[in-house]
């Protein structure tokens, strides 16, 4: 059997990417020695706070090579996620409803992702003999933004995202992990955030604590979605009516007037997952949860972590009769970490009188203005 041609094997493995649904697939080595210090620095800080399993790997993040043996490249893919009707602003600014994270509003993008990536390794398989290849996505440890960006696929924003210059941060990541000497893509020139600190200063609860550092422990993703504590007292204000995961600082950002919706019906968002009101989510027992976020990312916080989010959404909401009687009626059977959240929102709508939190008034009116599209 002759050898392959490389040059030719990488082109038509980012054409059948393109054919499998990837937006774009580019390709790196597995050289990542600079990014380790930081991922340290980041690791000694504490920003994981209980995301245990990003300390459990430690250096293996970086080095890709040690998670497959005989790793040569990274096939490094990015997927759109958007929906169509995103209908960003209208629901922030109802603070009666509750903000999913856009991403989320679908079906579990992991399923969606590896499927895809298994299917194209087959594919490369039945070309190659003797391959190794492994599929990843978000959970892998491995540092994902880097090796994209290194694979060419765009650049580390300030929000610490993967920016595209024509399809903004809306998009997923994943990798395959290939034994095959194939020819590497080039990094894009520069990052292009600029001057620009628009990220930094729209994150609703400081996250953002310098330019690519993100403080997991004061995301809203990381308190809605990975965290099982309580949510910290002074962060419950700020939340608004993010219930699950946040998009601030990707809103808010120039590069995604350019982000492209996805035509992907697996991302197409739930009816009861769009827009709903929080006092209907309020009222699904556990059994209806489980039933309606079957097959989606929200199913894996659990109905406690749900019920917890939503009190506080509630309590940042607006004091309606109606909302007191569901929270009241609520208390006697609340998990104590549930009932807490339920006691901080009764007395936080009691004492507080309404009106939208600044900043996100102030995202709205820019997402009016600069992404139409979506708005
Ligand atoms: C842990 C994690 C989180 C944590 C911590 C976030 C964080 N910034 O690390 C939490 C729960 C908070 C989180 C939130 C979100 N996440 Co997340 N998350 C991850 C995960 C699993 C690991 C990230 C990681 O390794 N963090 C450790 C830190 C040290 O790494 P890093 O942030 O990449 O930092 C590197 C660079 O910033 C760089 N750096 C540091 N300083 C400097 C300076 C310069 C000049 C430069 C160029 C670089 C640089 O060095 C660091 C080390 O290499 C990845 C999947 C994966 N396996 O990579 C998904 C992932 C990053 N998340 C993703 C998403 C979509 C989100 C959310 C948007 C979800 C949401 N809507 O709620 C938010 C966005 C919050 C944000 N601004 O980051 C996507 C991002 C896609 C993209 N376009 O980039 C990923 C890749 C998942 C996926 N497979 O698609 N996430
Ligand atoms: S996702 Fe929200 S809370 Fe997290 S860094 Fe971005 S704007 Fe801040
Ligand atoms: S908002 Fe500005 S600083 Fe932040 S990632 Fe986008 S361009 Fe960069």
């Amino acid at each position: 059997m002759t050898a392959p041609d490389f040059d030719k094997l990488a082109q038509d493995i980012k054409l059948w990417a393109r054919e499998l649904g990837f937006d774009q697939a580019g390709i790196t080595d597995t050289d990542l020695h600079q990014e380790e210090p930081r991922l340290q620095a980041w690791l000694d800080a504490g920003y994981h706070g209980t995301m245990d399993y990003m300390a459990r790997h430690g250096m293996m993040r970086a080095r890709p090579h040690e998670l497959l043996p005989g790793t040569l490249r990274v096939l490094s893919v990015r997927m759109n996620y958007l929906p169509f009707e995103a209908g960003f602003a209208a629901t922030l600014r109802d603070p009666s409803l509750g903000y999913i994270s856009r991403y989320a509003l679908g079906r579990d993008y992991h399923k969606l992702l590896r499927a895809r990536l298994k299917q194209l390794g087959e594919r490369i398989e039945a070309r190659c003999e003797a391959l190794g290849w492994r599929p990843f996505v978000d959970s892998a440890p491995v540092l994902e933004r880097p090796l994209a960006a290194k694979a060419g696929l765009g650049w580390v924003g300030k929000h610490s995202l993967l920016l595209n210059e024509s399809a903004g941060s809306f998009f997923f990541l994943g990798e395959l992990l290939l034994s095959l000497p194939l020819p590497i893509d080039q990094p894009v020139e520069k990052e292009q955030c600029g001057k620009c600190v628009a990220c930094i200063n729209i994150c609703p609860t400081g996250a953002i604590i310098a330019p690519y550092v993100v403080d997991g422990r004061r995301c809203i993703s990381y308190l809605t979605i990975e965290s099982d504590e309580p949510i910290p007292v002074e962060l419950r204000p700020l939340l608004g009516n993010r219930i699950y995961g946040c998009d601030d600082c990707q809103l808010i950002c120039p590069w995604n007037r350019y982000a492209d919706a996805s035509p992907e019906p697996d991302f197409s968002p739930r009816a009861n997952l769009h827009s709903p009101k929080l006092l209907d989510l309020w009222a699904w027992s556990e059994a209806l949860f489980l039933k309606n976020t079957e097959g989606s990312p929200i199913r894996r916080i659990g109905y406690q972590r749900w019920r917890r989010n939503l009190a506080v959404a509630l309590g940042n909401g607006p004091a309606d009769e109606a909302v007191f009687t569901a929270l009241h009626a609520a208390l006697p059977s609340a998990d104590p970490m549930v009932a807490e959240h339920i006691s901080w929102a009764v007395a936080s709508l009691t004492a507080r009188q309404q009106g939208e939190n600044r900043k996100t008034k102030l995202l709205i009116r820019c997402i009016e203005k600069g992404l139409p599209d979506h708005a």
